[in-house]
Formats: structure tokens, sequence, C-alpha cells
């Protein structure tokens, strides 16, 4: 880990020092066309959230000129970088890759700019010290999820009475919102000493493994009554393991997690969920923008931030129709 994060500084100072503006001369450049053949290398299709991803690029394709490929990981980082390299060889003029964790991918990502397809992370990122945006890729395209998960930990230090002993379900291990979201919201509960974590382990964003993870913990951890869920899926997931254990979610658990998903919306009008902060899956817009910027010479910044907004009892539902 040390040797890499070391090759990454001294290939960036190699880079930079070159000329000020080396770092972005790197990148494969795009023509201005009407038709661009572009690839999207979903990762998983198994929660709502991939899939209205999914849909909004698919609906974004008509009018963006997008002659568009899309493949389906199965939730296999290994298959995700094959389908890649398929992309690559059908010779795709832009890249777009949701890389399903932080290291597997980046092989991917070097290989498409060495065939001269400019890429852009959509939604998680890759190890930053190995691949770099401005260098390796054009830019990260999604939310900042370390403020997720702090605004999370915020959200409950403000609204849970007394001691607060809590259960984490983190999502996919080695992946960048996991890594964030767990950052984000440990580092801000650790202020109040009202808090403690019992117990922090993957449910790999999946309702499934989230309920079953959360069947585990409960046996070991009876007293919890604060359930941080890194996504909507899993908890939902421990909802249900809650709710099959006679425990009450939302009276004696507080359930608080990250996305806005429809059944999330309706949990928290259901009075079983206390907070979603929100991760909008919708891409497509945001994706064909930034392409047709780069396309026509425009710097594009490295993280292309996208702003969430937060969900309570007071909105869920002015938002839950529209939800996915
Ligand atoms: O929160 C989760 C999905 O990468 C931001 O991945 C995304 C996350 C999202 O599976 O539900």
């Amino acid at each position: 880990m040390k040797r890499r994060i070391l090759l990454g500084a001294a290939a960036m100072v190699a880079a930079l020092s070159v000329t000020g503006m080396a770092v972005a001369q790197d990148l494969p450049p795009l023509a201005q066309k009407d038709s661009y053949k572009v690839g999207f290398a979903q990762s998983e299709s198994n929660n709502p959230w991939r899939i209205a991803e999914t849909k909004s690029f698919q609906d974004t394709a008509a009018t963006c000129g997008w002659d568009l490929i899309v493949t389906d990981a199965g939730g296999s980082a290994a298959k995700q970088v094959a389908d890649v390299d398929s992309m690559i060889a059908q010779g795709i003029d832009v890249l777009f890759l949701p890389p399903r964790e932080e290291s597997p991918l980046i092989p991917a990502v070097m290989r498409a700019k060495a065939a001269g397809i400019p890429t852009f992370l959509v939604d998680r990122s890759v190890d930053p010290n190995v691949a770099q945006a401005g260098r390796d890729y054009v830019a990260f395209l999604g939310s900042d999820f370390i403020d997720q998960g702090r605004r999370v930990a915020e959200w409950v230090i403000a609204n849970h009475e007394g001691d607060g002993k809590i259960i984490e379900l983190e999502g996919t291990t080695g992946s960048s919102p996991a890594n964030d979201r767990k950052k984000g919201f440990d580092d801000a509960i650790a202020a109040d000493s009202r808090f403690t974590i019992l117990e922090s382990r993957s449910g790999d964003f999946s309702r499934d493994e989230g309920r079953k993870v959360m069947e585990t913990l409960l046996q070991a951890h009876p007293d919890v009554n604060v359930v941080y869920a890194h996504n909507d899926e899993m908890a939902i997931g421990a909802i249900q393991a809650l709710e099959a254990a006679g425990r009450k979610p939302g009276a004696d658990v507080l359930i608080v997690s990250i996305d806005g998903t429809k059944d999330a919306l309706q949990a928290i009008i259901d009075g079983k969920m206390g907070v979603t902060v929100e991760s909008s899956p919708f891409f497509g817009p945001l994706s064909c923008e930034t392409m047709k910027k780069y396309a026509s010479g425009e710097a594009i910044e490295p993280w292309v931030k996208v702003e969430d907004r937060i969900f309570t009892k007071e909105n869920a539902a002015d938002h839950v129709a529209e939800a996915y």
C-alpha cells in the first residue's frame, strides 16, 4: 500500500514538472460529432438504485446522440473489467464507468486511456493514489460520500435521545462510497460520547445481505438502538430482520441511511426510518452535459460534484411519488 502511494505521488510530480499543463494534456481528446459510440459498464443490477441509474443512461441516449452499449457485471469486479475490455475492442468513443471497487477496476481505466478513450467515472471512484482525474481519466461525477456519512451522524446526534448503541452496515468492501460513508459517519459520531459503534460489517449494499447480517448482529448485540446502513436497501433489510425478531424499528431502534429510494421514503412516512441523505442515481443528463463540454474543449473539474438533499418526516411525502 505504502509503495503504491509513493509511486502514484512520484508519477504525479513527474507529470507536473514537465509543464504546468502536462496533466490535462495527457488525456485522450474527444471529437465534436453528432453521434458517439458510448459504453456504460454497470456493476450490478440487484437494487433499485442501479436500475434507476442504467435507465437514466438509456433515457439520455437518444437526446445526447449516444449509440449506447450497456453491460452488467452482476456484482463481479473481474467481469466489469472484462466488460470494459470488450467495449474497448468494439471501438467505443467514450466510457462511463461506475467502478465496483476502488482498486480492481484501475487496469480497465488505464487500458481505456491507452486505447485513446476518454473515461468518466460515475457514482463511484477509484483509488486516487494510483489513478487520477485529469491524468488517467477525465473526471469523477458523483456525490461527496464523506459528507453524506457526516450528515447522517449529525442528524442522529441532533435527534436521538440518550445513549446510542450503533450497528453499522457497510456497503461493498473496497468501494469508494463504503470507505467514505464509514469515515464521514464514524469521525462525526465520535465527537459525541453518548454514542458507541457496537459493530460494523459489510452487507454489500444489498437488501438480502443487509437482512442476514442484521439477523446475526442482533443476536450478538440485543442492546442495539441505532442502525446506520450505508444505503437504503440494507436499511430495509435491517428493518425486516428487526421486525422478524419482534423489535420495533422507529420506536425502539432508530434506522438511518443514504440514497432516497421509494421504499426508504415510504419507511420514513410509516415512522420506521428516521432519515436518508440523498445520493442520486440520475447520472444520464450530467454525463451528457459533461461529455459535450469536454468535446468542445472546455476544462472539466476533476470532481463534478452532485449536491444531495436530505429526506426526513418533514418532506418524505413530497418526494415519494417521484422516487425510484
Ligand atoms: O448508494 C448504492 C449503490 O455507488 C453511490 O451504490 C453508489 C451506491 C449507492 O449500490 O445504493
